[in-house]
């Protein structure tokens, strides 16, 4: 009799959902069409061309806005059980409240709701992926306390209209990086650069309170849809560079000033005591009477804490960091970047991807959900992002995307079979080949390339979509 070996050596369990994702600005297009309002990447993309790579913007983009019908096709054709997309905020609400709601943008959402579901494909629905309505910034954007309820509006109304169809929900992605578009140059709005150090820490509050609203409103008057809510939590991941109890605790204060800021709040209570502590004692040495980091009063606390029914994980990458501050790093000082205070590095080994901050580290994203398990008592997990860019010179033969696929995947089976955690599916980024924020279109994600010189922004599946589609079906097969 022959002895198989055990399906942790290749599979996942029954019932691991299997996803891919995009967002709004990366794909859509459609910039102006039908009523839509511009947000802060058409603003700054069209006021200051230079701010992205070859003076690229999402003027068109994949042009989903007008070929979700391929979209959709692609992803039944590989076999996704999952789709995650964004709403563009300003595409529903032109001006970003609701007094003024364009239908032709309802409509475009319920349209892609219907043709996924119709192909039995679930959607996750994130409510904001970065693309705040210019009008809104015009009146401080994340840094005005106001939008914590304007966002509880546009949630509101997204619940209502797509609430009876959609049963997963992704409040904010990735608040973390949303700071980082304030008070440094890297992403939209670029603004308040002279608050840098004090700005990310207000957003980040107001990120917060946000989500927790929204949160808080659909237990009150949505829980019948019984949908699953959660924000798309990411950080820098690291691992200590030596096992000197300095470099250990240099990666945990990396983690908990980062993952922490956001996760903390939501899965214990308030920020990270170290978090605290580290940002108060910066300030009074900076000879301030209070710290930069503003504290929620016990009521925020309350609001905040439980207000995930999993954790969405956002992992691409690792780095190594060291006690102490980079001297050589051009982060301004004071930052939130500059208050982790340690320096990072990579191994020169590890395969990179297009982008030189996406070094493949397959153990780093076992590490990564095994902190959660620990930290946040094994809530139920799901990547909501992870994968793999190349610079499309080799059109669809892309190798370096399977490796990536096939050894972490490998990892994330280890979490759940060797760890006990309770990692319930992986979504892929990205469907296809999208506006990659800076990069423009220079670095791409697509499990599915896309023509960027042709009107028709004709997609072909890359190697690596095909070799997932028989991944996908393996398990369709085994567990029928
Ligand atoms: C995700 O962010 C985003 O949700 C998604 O929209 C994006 O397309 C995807 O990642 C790929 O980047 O130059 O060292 O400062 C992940 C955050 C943002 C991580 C850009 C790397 C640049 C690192 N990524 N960031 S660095």
């Amino acid at each position: 009799k022959t002895e198989l070996p055990p399906i942790s050596h290749t599979m996942f369990p029954e019932g691991f959902i299997f996803g891919a994702a995009t967002a709004a600005y990366q794909v859509e297009g459609g910039w102006n069409a039908d009523g839509k309002g511009p947000n802060i990447w058409d603003n700054i993309t069209h006021e200051r061309p230079s701010f992205v790579a070859n003076n690229n913007n999402g003027d068109v983009a994949a042009d989903s806005y007008h070929r979700y019908k391929e979209d959709v096709q692609l992803l039944e054709n590989i076999g996704f059980q999952m789709y995650r997309f964004s709403v563009s905020w300003a595409r529903i609400l032109p001006n970003g409240r609701i007094n003024n709601v364009n239908k032709a943008g309802i409509d475009y959402y319920m349209n892609l709701i219907d043709e996924l579901l119709a192909k039995g494909i679930q959607p996750m629905v994130t409510i904001y992926h970065w693309d705040l309505p210019q009008d809104l910034e015009n009146i401080g954007g994340w840094t005005n306390p106001e939008i914590v309820t304007i966002f509880e509006d546009f949630a509101d109304l997204v619940f209502r209209t797509y609430g009876d169809k959609v049963k997963w929900w992704i409040t904010i992605n990735e608040p973390y990086m949303v700071t980082k578009g304030y008070g440094a140059d890297s992403f939209a709005p670029a603004a308040y650069l002279d608050l840098h150090g004090i700005v990310e820490y207000q957003v980040g509050r107001n990120l917060l309170l946000a989500h927790a609203k929204a949160y808080r409103l659909y237990q009150k008057k949505y829980s019948q849809q019984k949908g699953k809510l959660s924000m798309a939590f990411t950080g820098i991941f690291s691992i200590p560079k030596t096992d000197s109890q300095e470099d250990i605790a240099a990666a945990e204060r990396t983690y908990q000033l980062t993952f922490g800021w956001f996760s903390h709040p939501v899965f214990v209570g308030d920020y990270p005591q170290e978090m605290k502590n580290r940002i108060e004692q910066l300030s009074r040495q900076e000879g301030r009477n209070t710290s930069r980091l503003p504290p929620f009063t016990q009521d925020e606390i309350d609001e905040i804490r439980g207000s995930a029914d999993f954790y969405g994980l956002n992992h691409y990458s690792t780095v190594f960091v060291a006690e102490g501050t980079d001297q050589s790093s051009s982060d301004p000082k004071p930052s939130a970047m500059s208050d982790i205070g340690v320096t990072t590095s990579v191994d020169p080994r590890w395969p990179t991807g297009a982008s030189v901050w996406l070094k493949v580290v397959p153990q780093g994203i076992r590490l990564n959900v095994k902190k959660i398990c620990e930290e946040y008592c094994n809530p139920d997990i799901i990547i909501t992002e992870n994968g793999y860019d190349d610079d499309g010179s080799k059109f669809t033969d892309d190798p370096e995307r399977i490796y990536y696929l096939e050894t972490y995947y490998a990892e994330l089976r280890q979490t759940i079979y060797t760890d006990g955690c309770n990692l319930k599916g992986h979504i892929s980024w990205s469907l296809l080949d999208i506006f990659e924020w800076r990069d423009g279109y220079t670095k791409r994600f697509g499990l599915v390339h896309v023509d960027y010189n042709n009107s028709n922004r004709t997609r072909t599946m890359k190697k690596s979509a095909y070799w997932l589609k028989n991944y996908i079906e393996m398990h369709k097969i085994y567990y029928k």
